[in-house]
């Protein structure tokens, strides 16, 4: 009998702010299910904010995704720049620019990854209202390793003005 590969739970945050960025985020959706490898579990309402970093970009829209996926990270990494990618999502060096489509790994099955290339947890995840408040929605209890549970951190993140979208 062959192994079946091991299932992991993961989380994707999305993040767009050019080029209809609500329409970005329900493509990448599509995308992200397409995926032979992965399965979606929930997806959380659209949020949207001011930008953090520099303020001469229009506001984002953001939403996490749950997933179960046998994929590895690295792949998944892969997977979902591919999918950036197809979205015109341009990559010049430049940090904390407009983008059409950001793809990050928030959480992968409880694991910490340290790699050039992958850090999970996102480094950011504890500062960022818009990936904790759509978290929340799709994993009210999870922990965030070497961070502690999601109620915790958004009890010391500021909600920086972030706005719930209805959900479709
Ligand atoms: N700000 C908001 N509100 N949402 C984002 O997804 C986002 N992504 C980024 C930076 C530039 C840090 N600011 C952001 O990469």
């Amino acid at each position: 009998m062959a192994i079946s590969p091991i299932e992991k739970i993961a989380y994707i945050g999305l993040g767009s702010n050019l080029h209809s960025p609500a329409e970005q985020i329900k493509t990448a959706r599509h995308a992200i299910k397409a995926v032979d490898g992965i399965k979606e579990l929930t997806f959380s309402a659209l949020y949207t904010s001011s930008p953090m970093g520099p303020q001469d970009q229009p506001d984002y829209v953001n939403a996490v995704m749950a997933i179960s996926t046998v994929l590895p990270p690295l792949t998944l990494l892969e997977q979902l720049q591919t999918i950036e990618r197809a979205q015109g999502r341009i990559r010049d060096g430049q940090r904390w620019c407009a983008r059409t489509l950001d793809l990050d790994i928030l959480l992968y099955g409880g694991e910490v990854i340290d790699l050039p290339e992958l850090k999970v947890p996102h480094p950011g995840i504890a500062d960022r209202p818009f990936v904790l408040y759509p978290l929340l929605e799709c994993a009210p209890d999870v922990e965030i390793p070497g961070k502690g549970m999601i109620s915790g951190l958004l009890e010391h993140c500021p909600s920086g003005g972030i706005r719930r979208l209805a959900h479709d």
